[in-house]
């Protein structure tokens, strides 16, 4: 499997503004703000979506979503609100083949859906 975009931030090949580090994940700021605050929680398994996810991915899922909510805190959202999203594939357009959180707040998000 050749290394992904995020791969290559994990293993420090290309420059990201780094939010939070642990043996399983990273957090870092999205490149393309789509709210005023919007980082991204990210595997250190290159898992290539939400859909390619296995039964044995259980606890990392969930630390995933345990590290969101921790990032989140750490920057001041908590207390007003964020969305966090995941794209599966190409009708949810995904663009990087590497499970990713997007976590969105920082201001009142519109609402969309779809
Ligand atoms: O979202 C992929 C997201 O990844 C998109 O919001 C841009 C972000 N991105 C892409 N490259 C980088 C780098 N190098 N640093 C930070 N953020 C990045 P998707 O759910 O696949 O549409």
């Amino acid at each position: 499997m050749t290394d992904s975009i995020f791969t290559k931030i994990i293993k420090r090949e290309i420059p990201a503004d780094i939010l939070h580090e642990d043996g399983h994940c990273v957090a870092i700021r999205d490149i393309h703000p789509q709210a005023k605050a919007h980082f991204l929680v990210i595997p250190k398994k290159q898992i290539a979506r939400l859909a390619a996810a296995g039964d044995e991915d259980h606890t990392l899922l969930g630390h995933l979503l345990q590290t969101a909510r921790r990032v989140a805190e750490k920057q001041g959202l908590s207390a007003d609100g964020y969305r966090v999203v995941i794209n599966s594939g190409a009708n949810a357009g995904e663009t990087v083949p590497h499970l990713h959180l997007h976590v969105l707040g920082g201001e009142r998000l519109k609402d969309q859906f779809g």
